[in-house]
């Protein structure tokens, strides 16, 4: 429908390719599992979606999850990977995610996007 597209477009930041993996639910240590994952940054939450080029053409596209971004935290994690240009992001419900990617510009963008959204959150 045209107005749900116009309110996605007005506030759609930002969207790409990163490597994912969750390391902690609701606080609790998991096992890392990276992933391609396609990363779109919507109003205050990230919203995470299969890599489209491992699936199958389809029109269903739901996420496969997403987090909310007001109140997390955000911060460089090069110590918790043997990968470069790792950052963590952490849920106030103790949900923690890496995100990775190989070029520094666009780890870069992300970093300072997410950030932004953040402090505008901190600010309300
Ligand atoms: O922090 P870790 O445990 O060294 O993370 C590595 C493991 O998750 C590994 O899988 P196994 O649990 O099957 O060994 C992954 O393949 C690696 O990618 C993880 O380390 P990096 O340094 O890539 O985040």
């Amino acid at each position: 429908d045209v107005s749900m597209c116009n309110v996605l477009l007005q506030e759609l930041e930002k969207a790409g390719l990163l490597n994912k993996t969750k390391i902690a639910e609701g606080g609790r240590k998991l096992r890392k599992n990276w992933s391609p994952s396609w990363v779109v940054l919507v109003g205050n939450s990230l919203v995470f979606f299969k890599d489209p080029k491992s699936q199958t053409p389809s029109r269903n596209s739901r996420p496969e999850s997403s987090m909310d971004l007001r109140g997390a935290q955000l911060q460089w994690a090069n110590d918790l990977s043997s990968k470069k240009n790792v950052f963590k992001l952490r849920t106030v419900t103790g949900n923690e995610f890496l995100l990775q990617s190989e070029t520094d510009s666009l780890i870069n963008e992300w970093f300072n996007t997410i950030q932004n959204v953040i402090e505008r959150l901190d600010r309300e």
